[in-house]
């Protein structure tokens, strides 16, 4: 079983022990083939024999601080599948291969490097930037660019909070994030489907907007590893693949960062990532998604219509009034 996240994160409450030790046998996922170059690329190929319908969902939930958000009351995904049907290219290019290799990946000790444009910058473990934090219960919808989507309920704490906590300067436009380059525990690291580290970013307005959360926790309990031990991005109204997972680094910059999936493919993915029904990714309609759950992983029902920033246009669209989305996507 996963371990439980706390409400109150004191250092103390960082448990040393690896999650991976307690837990639960793993479905025996197959890999689902090769992978094109997609964020999450869908393929045809057939879903998992082993899936099932069980629900595995951790023991009890903790009572969290608030409920922010709870997806319009929308329904949650199972842990099992939110688990057991990942993107985590380190970790292999199949769903089903973060959950089967991720195993051997210590989350734990864990520091964070905070860079660029801010008056306070360094070195700091987990425990130091969770302290005083108050980690909230965000139930989110998430939307992956190959066009899935589930509903998760997070436990983090608002990125905004943390961020200016390091008194980020006037230069500070941006904030780029760097995952953990770690070959001898994440097999996907040895083959070059992406150019390692994975990195991500944001505009500085959008990563201070209240919904975007750095979690710690899921369902209540500590991140799995497949899910982006122990820290990783989350960013509701872009397409999964900002949601940067094992985050090292934290870079306050002037100028607008790389991105991982930018570099591999400027012409499918641009760095503002937007969910928007109205522009298609050029290999494929990005107008619905399949949610996943109810039957198994239900690979080919449950389509429904994608909305603008995944649902959360009321909220964020005004960080974006004047610019053409179909250039900035
Ligand atoms: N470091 C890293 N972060 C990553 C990815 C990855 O391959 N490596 N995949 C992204 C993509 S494409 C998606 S859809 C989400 C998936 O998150 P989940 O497996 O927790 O659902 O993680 C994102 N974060
Ligand atoms: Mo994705």
């Amino acid at each position: 079983m996963p371990k439980p996240c706390r409400n109150d994160v004191r250092p103390s409450a960082i448990t040393p022990e690896p999650v991976y030790r307690q837990r639960r046998e793993l479905l025996k996922t197959l890999a689902l083939g090769a992978t094109a170059l997609a964020a999450g690329c869908s393929s045809a190929a057939a879903p998992p024999a082993t899936a099932t319908t069980a629900e595995s969902t951790p023991g009890k939930a903790l009572s969290v601080s608030r409920k922010t958000d709870n997806a319009g009351g929308e329904a949650q995904t199972s842990y099992k599948d939110a688990t057991h049907y990942n993107n985590y290219y380190e970790f292999g290019t199949g769903k089903g291969d973060p959950a089967e290799t991720s195993g051997s990946f210590h989350p734990q000790p864990w520091s964070v490097e905070i860079a660029g444009h801010a008056e306070q910058t360094g070195h700091f473990s987990l425990e130091d930037l969770l302290k005083g934090q108050t980690v909230e219960e965000r139930i989110y919808r998430m939307r992956c660019v190959e066009g899935w989507s589930m509903v998760i309920p997070w436990d983090g704490i608002a990125l905004g909070d943390l961020l200016k906590r390091f008194k980020p300067t006037s230069q500070a436009k941006y904030v780029a994030f760097t995952t953990v380059r770690r070959p001898a525990e994440m097999p996907g690291l040895n083959r070059p489907v992406l150019d390692w580290p994975y990195r991500e970013g944001l505009r500085i307005d959008e990563a201070m907007h209240p919904l975007a959360i750095l979690a710690t926790g899921m369902y209540g309990h500590e991140l799995p590893n497949q899910n982006g031990a122990p820290l990783r991005l989350v960013v509701p109204w872009k397409y999964g693949f900002k949601g940067i997972k094992s985050i090292v680094k934290i870079d306050f910059v002037e100028t607008q960062p790389k991105t991982i999936w930018n570099d591999a493919g400027p012409e499918e993915y641009g760095f503002y990532s937007n969910v928007n029904p109205a522009v298609d990714h050029p290999r494929w309609s990005q107008k619905t998604e399949r949610r996943i759950g109810g039957d198994g992983l239900n690979l080919f029902g449950n389509r429904i219509e994608t909305k603008p920033f995944n649902g959360y246009a009321e909220q964020v669209a005004s960080l974006y009034a004047g610019m053409d989305l179909r250039k900035n996507f």
